[in-house]
Formats: structure tokens, C-alpha cells, sequence
């Protein structure tokens, strides 16, 4: 019979798909990625969210008797599939036998993983299908709390979450939101603070977890603080869940009323969300909030991977995973402070942490900020990202970066490395000269780095992503989301290198990068040039394609290398030249390999002689034309000419 069922693999049917596909999973291998929510699902668990559940709904929820079924009943087929034939189900679709075994299953297993403290598998009651943990936070206040009621978080700025009563999110939207902060002085939860203010507003409703305050909670404390106001007490454990799973992170099983987790964080899992809680009569609440209040058909695949996600958090190797998680974290931290960085909270004791950007200051005492020390690092390969910290104003301007260690530990990281990566860290940061510049409505922050430092910083990036473990081979692709200085080291000076410069500024960053005029080449010709980067000189051949599209010719080995990362990095912007840290040369540009014309042999002089300015032009010996004689003012005696 012929059909319309499509065969073969998406790299085979996509190629552009599966080169971005590619292009991704490199970026993951290259970089070390340091943002505490993220870390690699095991391939396993990827490989479950393309199974056959991905393919149908399933609107509701499994009978009410599996919660309390143990693993061996719950895969009992004949008995699940007679009981299923005889009496169905409480779902609105059919075709959902299977599906109702394995959300059965995930809610089990991660019943299994969470019970503690005396609270045990069969008194908790989980929900599987929050698509992730917004949804979840959505669901939980649709549940218990009615708009204008009010509810009391953590300020974001002081490391809450937007769904926790931020005004730019729903929660501040719809209900009445109180925030407690951190302690002035010593920048940690002040219990008493969080009691008085709870005393005062007497929240229906009191949220502790957090996104970026990196201690441990006393759950016990917020239970009281709870209790005395007659409070929900809701715990958010999204970032910390793994920790929890393994007893690294004390639980609130027992204390909180209700709880709610992403899967994807540290627990290492598909990305979704579950909820717990310990009591009957809000469970059925929270079902229906999430189905059919927040949701519709929940994603069954999902279903697959946080099975298989909980089953593995039950085993020694998570417990030893999360254990160094931990251990690196501090490490970090310990490092960045001895480095010279403020620790904004004054340190850690779980898998995250902060440092304060603006403990790096400019000439005339501009603050490095949040924003431009994670881009910086991006650029030498160490993922992040800007936080708030305590003291800032806005989320739009963080002063802090927020880094963590689950990623990198799972591949393998430990102590000695920890302390590597904060040097490079601070290596890099340090060298930076942050300055303003003047914006349309207030001045920006910025900064500039040297570029040795840079390429030193991405040579040691690599060095660590290279040793640390992988469960992929990755492509090499090369450029655009990473190169070294060092990338055509291994090939002969006399073998010369093209490479292709476009952008629709790259006229204008050519006129400024290289020494030759380059305005006055054509479509078809070629000249001489060179370019002058801060450790060395390189001479080289420019033809111009199109008037958007250049090539450069530059020897082989080390100089092609130099060449290239010191027009690649003017392009994005963050290394200085000459002494003026506002100048930035228009762009961007790409600077890209190619296969080209190597031929170099018939060219006459490099052109330019009345350029008056490219970048190097001030090096004496290194300029081809003497430049015009400092500028002196000499003032003149007499009348005033007009
Ligand atoms: N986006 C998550 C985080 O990075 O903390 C929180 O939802």
C-alpha cells in the first residue's frame, strides 16, 4: 500500500535543520556552561521524548487508585489493560491505556525520589503535566488563591522569581504581592524580618525558593512563620530540586504546604515541572488547576523522560553528581572571592553563586556591569548569565553574574578545574576597562578588553571543554561560535589562508582594520595590505568581490590565525586599540575561511598613502607615512579675526 508516511531521518530530510542541530550541540561541547538552571539530559532521557507518546493526547488524569500502586502493580499489563477495558478511565480521550500506565509510573517514581522526612512515597500526591515551572506557579496560585488576595515572595532583585508576585508577571498582576528582601548587612534571609512582615500583611499565601539567592532554606522556620499567620506555605525548589533528590539540600517535604519543581535544572531531566503536596484536599485542586484550568493535553513524551529522569536520581551516581555540584560550587565561589570579588550574599552552600561585577571599576570609576561581563565571558566561551543582585534597582541593569555548577560537574569538572575556571574568570574581568558612553535617555554602560587576554582566556576555555567528558561527537564547524588564535598554528607559513570578510559595513571596517586605502578598490581588484593587531603585524592581500564581500590573503600558520581573531574580535566589539576606549570599528563583519585565490605574486605596492587613519597608524615604525605633527594651540595676540 502506498502512504504518506515520511521516512527518514530529519538530518536526512533537513539538512539545514541538522546542521543548526549540530551547530548547537558543538556550541554545548565548546563553551563551559556555568548557568545554574541549565545542565545535559542524559541522551537516554532525550531519547524518550521521541517515542511513540509523543504522538497522542491525553486530556485528564489516570485513575486515582495508581498513586498508591507500587511499581511492579502499576506495570502489571493484564491487570492495568482489563482494568482499563472494563471500567476506563477518568480521561476524554481513548488510546490512552498506555499513557495512564506511564503517568502513573512518573508520578510513582518521583513519589519515590522526594519522600522524606517521615512523609512517605504513598503520602504524597504528584502531578506530572505543568509544562514547566511558570505554568506549575500559575496553576498552584489558580488553585488556592483568588485574585487580590495576597501573597508574599521573595523580591526578584534579591534573587526570587517572577511568578512570585513580580509586577511584570501575572502573579503581581493578579494578586496583591508583599516581597521580603535580604538583609541589608549581611545579605541573607532575615527570619524574623520575614515573620514581621508576614505578621503585618498577613499573606494568604508565602513563597520561599529561589532563582539566584544561593543558601539553603530553613523550612522549619517558614512553617512557623506560615502557621502563625495561617498561611499556605509554598516552596519552590525549581533550582535546588536535585540537591533535594539527593539530600544535599534540606527538603520541605513535610513543612510546605505545597511544592513545585521544574525537571530540567538540576535534576538533569526533561524540561517540565512537577507538584507535591502531602495533603488530599488541595491535590485535587491542584489537578484541576493545571487540567483543565492552566492546560490542555499534557505532553505524554514528557511523561517518558521524567520516568526514566527519576528513576536515575534514585541511584548512587546522581547522589555522587549532586554531591559535586556542590563541592565545586564552593570551590568557585571560594575562588572568585580570593580573586577579589564580592560575593553578593556573602557566599554559598548549594550549586550557585554570584559575583558582583561592579567590584571592577573603570579609570573614572565606572562599574563593570552584568551585562557586559557575561557577554565578555560568552565570547572566551564561559556561558552565564546577568543577575540582580542585592542593592540593584532594575532587572534591566543587573551588577551581578550568576553562575553554577551543575553542567560542568556533570562533565566532569572537579575542585582543581573549579579553581581554573575562576581564574580565568577573573583573568579576563579583571583586564577589562569599563567606560560610558552617552545613550538617547541615560548613559550606558561598557567596556573593553585586550585582546592577548581574550585569546588566552578562549585558549584556556578550550583546554578544560576539550578533557571534560562528552556523550556525543561532536562536528567541528568551526567559526562563527568559536575559533582560536592558535587555529592555523599547524600549517605552513608559505600555504596561505583566504579568508572572506562581509557585512554591510565591512567597507568602512576594513578602512579602519587595514593599512591600505581600501575605497579605492573595485569590484575585481586586489591590493596589498596589511593589518597591525597589538602583537603583531601581518601582511597580506585584499581583493574585493562585491562591494559588501572582500577576501583576504594571509600567510599561513600562526599569522593567518592572528589575523583573523584580530578582525573577528574588532568585529564584536569588546577589544581596545589605541589608547581611546570609546573607539569600536562599525560592523558587524564575518570573517570566514574559504577556498580561495592564493595567489599573492603579482601585486604591486600597498595602497593608502594619504589614508589618515587606520588602526596602528601610531606606531611609529610601523607606519609607512609620517603623520601630521601634533596638534598645538598657540594663542595669538591682537584683535580677534572674524
Ligand atoms: N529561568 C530560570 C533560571 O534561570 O533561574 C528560572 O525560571
Amino acid at each position: 500500500m502506498s502512504d504518506y508516511l515520511i521516512r527518514g531521518s530529519f538530518a536526512d530530510l533537513d539538512a539545514d535543520l541538522d546542521e543548526l542541530i549540530q551547530l548547537e550541540a558543538e556550541r554545548q561541547y565548546r563553551k563551559l556552561i556555568l548557568i545554574p538552571s541549565e545542565s545535559t539530559a542524559p541522551i537516554a532521557v532525550r531519547q524518550t521524548l521521541a517515542s511513540a507518546f509523543n504522538n497522542i493526547y491525553a486530556e485528564g488524569y489516570p485513575d486515582e487508585a495508581t498513586r498508591w500502586m507500587s511499581e511492579a502493580e502499576l506495570l502489571d499489563y493484564d491487570a492495568q489493560l482489563g482494568h482499563y477495558r472494563r471500567y476506563s478511565d477518568p480521561r476524554y480521550y481513548k488510546g490512552v491505556e498506555y499513557a495512564n500506565i506511564l503517568e502513573a509510573l512518573a508520578r510513582r517514581r518521583c513519589a519515590e525520589t522526594f519522600a522524606t522526612n517521615g512523609v512517605s512515597a504513598d503520602d504524597l500526591y504528584v502531578n506530572v503535566q505543568a509544562l514547566s515551572g511558570a505554568p506549575a506557579n500559575n496553576a498552584i496560585y489558580h488553585a488556592l488563591v483568588k485574585p487580590g488576595d495576597t501573597m508574599m515572595g521573595m523580591n526578584l532583585l534579591h534573587g526570587g522569581h517572577l511568578t512570585h508576585g513580580s509586577p511584570v508577571n501575572r502573579s503581581g498582576k493578579y494578586y496583591n504581592a508583599v516581597h521580603y528582601t535580604v538583609d541589608a548587612e549581611n545579605e541573607q534571609i532575615d527570619y524574623d524580618a520575614v515573620e514581621e512582615l508576614a505578621q503585618q500583611h498577613k499573606p494568604r499565601f508565602i513563597i520561599a525558593g529561589y532563582s539566584s539567592y544561593p543558601w539553603s532554606v530553613d523550612w522549619a522556620r517558614f512553617r512557623e512563620i506560615a502557621d502563625g499567620v495561617g498561611a499556605i506555605l509554598f516552596a519552590d525548589i525549581a533550582h535546588v530540586a536535585g540537591l533535594v533528590a539527593a539530600d544535599e539540600f534540606p527538603s520541605p517535604v513535610g513543612y510546605a504546604d505545597v511544592i513545585t519543581f521544574t525537571t530540567h535544572k538540576s535534576l538533569c531531566g526533561p524540561r517540565g515541572a512537577c507538584i507535591l503536596t502531602t495533603r488530599a484536599d488541595l491535590a485535587r485542586k491542584i489537578d484541576r488547576a493545571v487540567f483543565p484550568g492552566e492546560q490542555g493535553g499534557p505532553h505524554v513524551n514528557v511523561f517518558a523522560a521524567m520516568a526514566l529522569t527519576f528513576k536515575l536520581a534514585q541511584t548512587d551516581e546522581f547522589r555522587n553528581l549532586q554531591q559535586q555540584v556542590v563541592k565545586n560550587c564552593s570551590v568557585l565561589n571560594d575562588r572568585l572571592q580570593e580573586r577579589g570579588f564580592r560575593i553578593p550574599f556573602g557566599g554559598t552552600d548549594t550549586h550557585l553563586t554570584n559575583i558582583d561585577t561592579k567590584s571592577i571599576t573603570g579609570p573614572d570609576s565606572t562599574p563593570l556591569s552584568g551585562d557586559q561581563a557575561a557577554r565578555l565571558l560568552d565570547l572566551a566561551g564561559i556561558v552565564t548569565n546577568r543577575n540582580t543582585i542585592p542593592g540593584d534597582v532594575s532587572a534591566l541593569n543587573p551588577t551581578g553574574v550568576r553562575l553554577g555548577t551543575p553542567w560542568v560537574t556533570q562533565r566532569g569538572l572537579r575542585e582543581g578545574e573549579m579553581i581554573e575556571v575562576a581564574d580565568i574568570i577573573a583573568d579576563l574581568l579583571q583586564s577589562t576597562t569599563p567606560y560610558k558612553i552617552l545613550g538617547r535617555r541615560r548613559s550606558l554602560l561598557r567596556t573593553k578588553v585586550d585582546f592577548e587576554t581574550l585569546e588566552e582566556a578562549k585558549l584556556r576555555v578550550r583546554s578544560l571543554a576539550e578533557k571534560a567528558g562528552i556523550d556525543f561527537k561532536p562536528k567541528n564547524h568551526g567559526y562563527p561560535h568559536f575559533f582560536y588564535i592558535d587555529d592555523y598554528d599547524e600549517t605552513e607559513e608559505s600555504a596561505p589562508i583566504t579568508f572572506e570578510i562581509k557585512g554591510n559595513l565591512v567597507r568602512q571596517f576594513l578602512n579602519f582594520a587595514l593599512t591600505s586605502d581600501i575605497e579605492v578598490l573595485k569590484p575585481g581588484e586586489r591590493q596589498k595590505t596589511r593589518l597591525i593587531a597589538p602583537d603583531g603585524e601581518v601582511e597580506g592581500v585584499l581583493t574585493c568581490l562585491e562591494p559588501h564581500v572582500f577576501r583576504l590573503t594571509l600567510p599561513g600558520g600562526r599569522q593567518a590565525g592572528l589575523g583573523a581573531a584580530w578582525l573577528r574580535d574588532l568585529s564584536d566589539g569588546f577589544v581596545a586599540f589605541g589608547e581611546d576606549m570609546l573607539r569600536k570599528l562599525p560592523g558587524p563583519v564575518s570573517v570566514r575561511s574559504v577556498e580561495g585565490d592564493k595567489s599573492t605574486a603579482s601585486i604591486g605596492d600597498e595602497a593608502g598613502e594619504r589614508k589618515p587613519y587606520h588602526i596602528g597608524i601610531d606606531s611609529q615604525e610601523t607606519s609607512r607615512y609620517d603623520p601630521l605633527s601634533k596638534f598645538d594651540w598657540e594663542e595669538e595676540e591682537g584683535e580677534v579675526r572674524r
